[in-house]
């Protein structure tokens, strides 16, 4: 039987970093996969090559093109000579992405617009729990100018979705850390922390207003334990030092009470997998690490991006309907004080510490970060979802053609 390989595509993915690491820690995870795992030619136009070389250093900063771990990179600056001679070439893709309606290159547009074969154009857009996500998946918009259709995919967390992004021997990889009995304390000694008897591990890693002090406090009060915590380098800064009263830096050790604080380098996003399923608690933020948190099913906090006029609030409460968490109202009670939202501001008392439950309110959480990780798990991932819906795409439009 002869079995026909199906076409290798070509695909074009435009990234413009708003701010921090979330824009190109999804779309360089997206690359990866697609190139690795669907043997997709993978072309990433991105805006801002310093801060993709904090997650991936092995970037250069003076190329306008290179290759790496099978990707083609592309500087994208938004000089009309270069777009000249460039949109040709991408208006000849299968697919063209546009991360977070980035905004394609004019003159890609109208390059698309011109092809006898327009590539399947789809927007990625940013997770949300939010119900109107499941209605909006997959919709079309028309750009008015061209009448080219642009598709809108989402990931997220429900079947009605794109699913989230994980590599098919994810589960496996992780399940086998889980089970090797020393995995945790070797990779934790090559960054330098080493573990007690009696410890409990936790990453924390969040925006500058989250009220780090009063977690800390809590945490060096903790009574016949450690509490070993992780903190990536240039995060909450100042709060650490303040609750400290020292300068902090990378590779150092701090000590207060019970609170053991490891200032940690950042690390490559496969390492930072693994930093996760260490911890018996991670605090997370944005995006990716929020996904990363849910797929290693260990408890976590989330320190959602703010927005302007409050607009990050129901969606932080859509994702907490969604979680159903056993100990809902206490999980609540703590993501609401760590988002700093309105509620909480408050209801708080001065003299109660918000977080003071939350070191045996996490160990209760486990059984259920473990089944939601589960679940997700089982739902597919985003990439192949992706690439069945442009399949599908592809021959409607070829069907049209003929
Ligand atoms: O950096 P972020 O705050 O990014 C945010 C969000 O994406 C938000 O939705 C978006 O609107 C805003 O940017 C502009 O948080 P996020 O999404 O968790 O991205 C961090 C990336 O950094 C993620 O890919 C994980 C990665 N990372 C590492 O690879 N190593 C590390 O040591 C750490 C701490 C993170």
């Amino acid at each position: 039987m002869i079995v026909t390989q199906p076409k290798k595509l070509n695909l074009h993915l435009f990234c413009r970093v708003v701010d921090n690491y979330g824009d190109i820690g999804v779309c360089w995870r997206l690359c990866k996969l697609l190139q690795a795992e669907h043997q997709i030619n993978v072309a990433c136009w991105v805006d801002d090559l310093a801060s993709f070389q904090v997650l991936c250093p092995a970037v250069r900063l003076d190329l306008a093109s290179q290759e790496l771990e099978g990707v083609t990179i592309h500087h994208w600056t938004d000089s009309e000579s270069d777009w000249h001679k460039q949109a040709q070439q991408v208006a000849t893709a299968d697919v063209v992405i546009e991360a977070f309606a980035c905004n394609l290159p004019e003159q890609v547009i109208l390059a698309m617009a011109k092809s006898k074969r327009p590539p399947v154009w789809i927007n990625v857009e940013y997770l949300s729990a939010e119900a109107w996500v499941e209605s909006c998946h997959g919709m079309i918009s028309v750009h008015p100018q061209t009448g080219l259709k642009k598709h809108f995919f989402f990931p997220g967390m429900t079947s009605k979705t794109g699913g989230l992004i994980f590599s098919r021997d994810f589960k496996s990889k992780r399940d086998a850390f889980f089970a090797r009995v020393t995995a945790r304390s070797e990779f934790l000694s090559e960054l330098g922390v080493s573990l007690s008897a009696q410890c409990v591990v936790v990453s924390l890693f969040c925006y500058p207003e989250a009220p780090v002090a009063q977690l800390l406090e809590v945490f060096a009060q903790a009574s016949g334990k450690q509490i070993i915590c992780l903190l990536p380098v240039g995060v909450a800064t100042a709060a650490v030092q303040g609750f400290f009263g020292q300068q902090i830096e990378v590779g150092a050790v701090y000590q207060k009470g019970s609170c053991q604080l490891h200032v940690l380098p950042f690390v490559s996003q496969a390492a930072y997998d693994r930093l996760l399923w260490c911890c018996d608690l991670n605090f997370v933020r944005g995006e990716d690490s929020f996904v990363r948190a849910q797929l290693a099913g260990k408890p976590f906090v989330w320190h959602i991006y703010p927005q302007q006029d409050d607009a990050h609030v129901p969606k932080l409460e859509a994702f907490l309907n969604l979680y159903d968490a056993p100990i809902g109202s206490d999980l609540r009670a703590i993501w609401a004080a760590w988002n700093l939202l309105p509620e909480s501001i408050a209801l708080s008392d001065e003299n109660a510490n918000p977080f003071e439950k939350i070191l045996a309110l996490s160990e209760q959480m486990q059984p259920h970060a473990e089944k939601w990780a589960e679940n997700l798990l089982n739902q597919g991932d985003f990439g192949s979802q992706l690439v069945q819906f442009i399949r599908q795409e592809i021959h409607k439009n070829s069907a049209k053609i003929s």
